[in-house]
């Protein structure tokens, strides 16, 4: 099982970071690149093309501003892709948010939180395990651990 993570600028390797963080605590394989659909048009064809004939299965792309990365991605490829819009200033990330989600028919892009990596990771990790057991069951694992965790936390609060 493979996911692709695909930037558009080296300004947004803080938040792609937490994807590749889950990706890596789920024992999932990931290649990671920055590519920029507007700066290398031709580069990022090219590179899909290499992502399917590799058997990536689920493509994250991140980009802020216009971001226009994952929808010209999804356009290119039958891989889904999950967005993850990036605060780059502007905006306040309501520019990629309203970018990524707003994308016309029939060319979808799954999006998650503004500079929320870790969650397209996990969606990713879901998608994933549809067709893996051993993910899905690290993941069951994983969910049980996050409650067990959240119920210890809550019980010690105090006012
Ligand atoms: C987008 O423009 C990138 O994804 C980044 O979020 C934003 C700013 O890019 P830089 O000017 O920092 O390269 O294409």
């Amino acid at each position: 099982m493979k996911v692709a993570i695909i930037f558009g600028s080296p300004s947004d390797t803080p938040i792609m970071k937490k994807a590749a963080q889950v990706l890596r605590e789920l024992e999932v394989d990931y290649t990671a690149q920055v590519l920029s659909a507007h700066r290398t048009p031709e580069l990022l064809q090219e590179t899909i093309r290499k992502l399917e004939s590799h058997g990536t299965e689920v493509i994250i792309a991140g980009a802020g501003l216009a971001a226009h990365l994952p929808g010209v991605i999804a356009s290119l490829t039958l891989i889904p892709v999950i967005g993850v819009p990036i605060n780059s200033g502007g905006l306040g990330g309501m520019d990629a948010l309203l970018s990524m989600v707003q994308m016309p028919r029939p060319i979808p892009v799954a999006v998650v939180g503004v500079d929320n990596g870790a969650n397209a990771a996990y969606l990713a990790c879901q998608m994933l395990a549809l067709k893996y057991p051993g993910l899905q069951a690290r993941l069951v694992a994983f969910r049980a651990a996050m409650k067990a965790d959240f119920e210890e936390n809550t019980e010690k609060v105090e006012l």
